[in-house]
């Protein structure tokens, strides 16, 4: 303690008590600095390259001090002074580069490769506006720019530079470098990519700005709007920056290491998180040519390097660049395509395989499955559609090449930073193990039937769930119920994840209070989303949420039972509130389309129970917990893959032939939500849902109101429920992302 107290002392030039809250946060900064330089970087021969467009890292301080170590030492020494940890951490701006799953999970995985001190690296973009930030104004998201880059801040510049090629121009690019620190481990590091030309001042009006200025737009902002060409082109200028530096990186490193550029494949493992960075391929087969190395050896030593994630298949999500865009942006690389589309032209003549179509464009997936050496879907279930479905094809000529890597989340920042009360209770009862052998939590099963337990557990619910009250009313200004059930969604937003889904609940639930029929406890349904800006309808679902809060929060007769929270800016810092708090959470996506998600771990891991469909990762929990664990409802998705096959699926016949369901659905267009509300955007909604409902909400519906019921139902019984949520605790093992790092490297990278 005298030491840490000294350290500080020296890091604050003044003693702790007169310090303010930031300047004990950059005192802290300084500290944990050192600390993880102490922890070399692992040796090894072969090393990582975990390359992505997004790593939605969320703030760094707590957790950098319960991976070193020195958590509770400083949470005490700041209380001597008569300081929080707690509001120290509040100054810490929160790093915005990531967009939802693909870039948590990205995050969640470094911090598995440090703990588990493996050798690898993350590379990305420094962007300094990350993904925008969301403000609501008379019922609707509007977005504006996120700087999160402060003077003193975990980013480090390094004095690694490269020149980076264009059609018609060049830029200097700048790496910065954050200490990913490990579990009682080893550091790592994460890179981000900067231009040294950027230029923030040309952002005005939201978040507005010249597309086409690529020297000072570049890392500007997270997939800017994609409407128009201009937005499509600036992703794939983004996108090859960022791979140029990581290719040169992962060559220089190799070299300075003594490694040899034609083993490249054995100092080097390359894994592509989605197609963002698949230009990595082609641009190390150029960069190796260009050191003397001949093209069909280039092609065989990439081909040993390279690994591909899918995230999604939604075909939207599944990039192809038009060959005009690519002779633009990156005409080097033009010659190298072709070659790889001909070589698999001339072995394979279905066109359903080929690299680019005949309409002439590049199908990066294809690309990365074809010259790569390994195709891993997120969980089982998604695994399985994409070997016998979505690229079936692709699995006839390489069965060698799939397999499933189930998402896993870290234990350390979502369970040990942000619920110290159950860390505790969980503690108490197996020891400590657990933090470093997630299995061990199944020894909570023991205590399943425990009263004293069950009883403890629920004090930690309620806990949390006060906390969450008062940090929504202090920052958001929104009053919660704590006696109520708290039950969330928050997710990005998007159709085939169906918030829809749950809007038309609450308004179901609105007109069963109104009729008399009030629920035995009061229900808070909470959600958090950010929409794509560019993405109409998954703005006017926020819209119809934010109208349906306002409606019900002014209604006398209502309120009371029933309150809908729409949370503002939904990021990484809010999550680890809403989590710990929740008593159910909604993992309702149309089956067959959630690859994975991983709300549902964290969730399950702090004593949610989910009400979900057989999707991703659901699946799996569901064989874990069993039936009396959790609530499942829906068509399976087999049956949806059918229906999509048949193209049989007409809502309007569910919406005329169930008066509940027109009910809900016309209170969209009704006069109360339009004296709340726009008329455009509600008519919108209302006439997609009726005419199309692409992601199936409406035969979903009614079983969907059922389960509900039994669920809210069943809440009541509280220690059944408590018993419920032990037995999720101690299943939730399975998703440590340390679990799933291990299976990475023994099936597919080999550090
Ligand atoms: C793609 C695009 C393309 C259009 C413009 C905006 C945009 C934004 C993001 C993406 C990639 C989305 C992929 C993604 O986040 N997938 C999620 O990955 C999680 C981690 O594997 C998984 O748990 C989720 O189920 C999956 O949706």
């Amino acid at each position: 303690m005298t030491n840490l107290q000294e350290m500080m002392t020296k890091a604050c030039k003044k003693p702790i008590a007169q310090c303010t809250d930031g300047e004990l946060y950059h005192a802290l900064l300084a500290l944990a600095g050192e600390m993880a330089k102490e922890k070399e970087s692992s040796a090894g021969k072969r090393k990582l390259y975990y390359i992505s467009a997004e790593f939605l890292i969320g703030k760094l301080l707590s957790n950098n001090l319960i991976n070193l170590g020195i958590y509770d030492e400083v949470k005490e020494l700041l209380e001597k002074n008569g300081k929080s940890l707690a509001a120290v951490e509040e100054t810490e701006p929160e790093p915005s580069l990531g967009n939802g799953g693909l870039g948590r999970l990205a995050a969640c995985f470094l911090d598995s490769i440090a703990s588990l001190g493996l050798h690898g690296d993350g590379v990305g973009l420094c962007y300094h506006y990350g993904l925008f930030r969301q403000v609501f104004e008379k019922n609707l998201q509007q977005e504006e720019p996120n700087p999160w880059i402060e003077k003193e801040s975990w980013l480090h510049k390094t004095d690694v530079t490269y020149p980076v090629l264009f059609g018609g121009f060049k830029l200097q690019s700048r790496m910065y470098d954050i200490d990913v620190i490990g579990y009682n481990n080893r550091t790592t590091k994460l890179h981000l990519f900067d231009v040294e030309t950027v230029d923030e001042s040309i952002v005005k009006d939201g978040i507005d700005f010249d597309k086409e200025d690529i020297k000072k737009n570049l890392t500007l902002f997270l997939y800017p709007d994609d409407s128009d060409d201009k937005g499509r082109i600036l992703r794939v200028y983004q996108q090859y920056f960022m791979v140029s530096n990581a290719a040169r990186l992962i060559i220089d490193e190799t070299l300075a290491r003594g490694g040899d550029l034609h083993r490249l494949h054995q100092y080097a493992a390359v894994q592509i998180n989605d197609t963002h960075p698949s230009m990595v391929i082609p641009e190390l087969i150029r960069l190796l040519m260009e050191r003397g190395i001949r093209m069909d050896e280039a092609i065989s030593i990439v081909r040993k390097t390279c690994a591909y994630t899918n995230h999604t298949i939604l075909a939207e999500a599944l990039e192809k660049w038009p060959v005009h865009f690519l002779e633009k942006a990156v005409p080097q690389l033009m010659p190298i395509f072709y070659e790889l589309n001909n070589r698999v032209a001339e072995t394979c003549a279905d066109p359903t395989v080929a690299i680019i179509d005949d309409e002439n464009r590049v199908h990066m997936a294809h690309m990365d499955i074809h010259y790569g050496y390994s195709v891993n879907g997120v969980a089982y279930l998604h695994t399985e559609i994409l070997k016998n479905t979505e690229l079936h094809n692709f699995y006839k000529l390489y069965p060698e090449k799939f397999n499933n890597k189930t998402n896993g989340i870290t234990f350390r920042r979502w369970l040990l930073h942000c619920n110290h009360e159950l860390t505790a209770l969980i503690e108490s009862l197996i020891g400590d193990g657990f933090k470093t052998d997630a299995e061990e939590l199944e020894k909570l099963a023991a205590f399943a039937d425990d009263m004293s337990v069950q009883d403890r557990l629920l004090a930690v619910k309620d806990k949390k769930k006060a906390e969450l009250k008062e940090y929504l009313e202090r920052t958001q200004g929104i009053t919660l119920d704590e006696n109520s059930i708290y039950d969330i969604q928050i997710k990005r937003l998007h159709e085939y994840k169906r918030q829809q889904m749950n809007a038309l609940y609450v308004i179901h639930k609105y007109f069963e209070i109104k009729a008399g029929k009030k629920p035995v406890r009061p229900i808070t349904v909470m959600f958090g989303a950010k929409a794509a800006p560019a993405y109409v309808i998954a703005k006017d679902i926020i819209h119809l949420i934010l109208c349906l809060q306002e409606i019900i929060a002014k209604d006398p007769a209502v309120a009371p039972y029933l309150k809908v929270v729409m949370v503002e800016n939904y990021n990484v810092t809010l999550a680890e509130k809403l989590i710990p708090a929740a008593d159910i959470h909604e993992q309702i996506s149309l089956a067959s389309k959630e690859a994975s998600g991983t709300s549902n771990m964290k969730f399950m891991l702090n004593g949610a129970v989910a009400i979900g469909t057989m999707d991703g990762a659901n699946v799996e929990m569901h064989q874990f917990v069993g039936d009396d664990n959790i609530y499942i409802f829906g068509e399976s998705s087999e049956a949806v893959i059918r229906h999509y096959e048949k193209a049989d699926y007409v809502s309007r016949n569910y919406y005329e032939n169930d008066a509940d369901i027109k009910k809900a659905v016309d209170f969209i267009v009704s006069d109360e939500v339009m004296a709340v509300g726009c008329r455009e955007n509600l008519t919108r909604l209302y006439n997609e849902l009726l005419n199309k409902d692409w992601f199936m909400t409406l035969p979903d519906f009614k079983e969907y109101v059922e389960t509900k019921e039994r669920i809210y139902a069943d809440y009541e019984d509280r220690h059944a429920w408590a018993k419920k949520m032990l037995i999720n605790i101690s299943k939730a093992g399975f998703f440590s992302s340390d679990r799933t790092i291990a299976q990475y490297n023994e099936d597919i990278w080999h550090l």
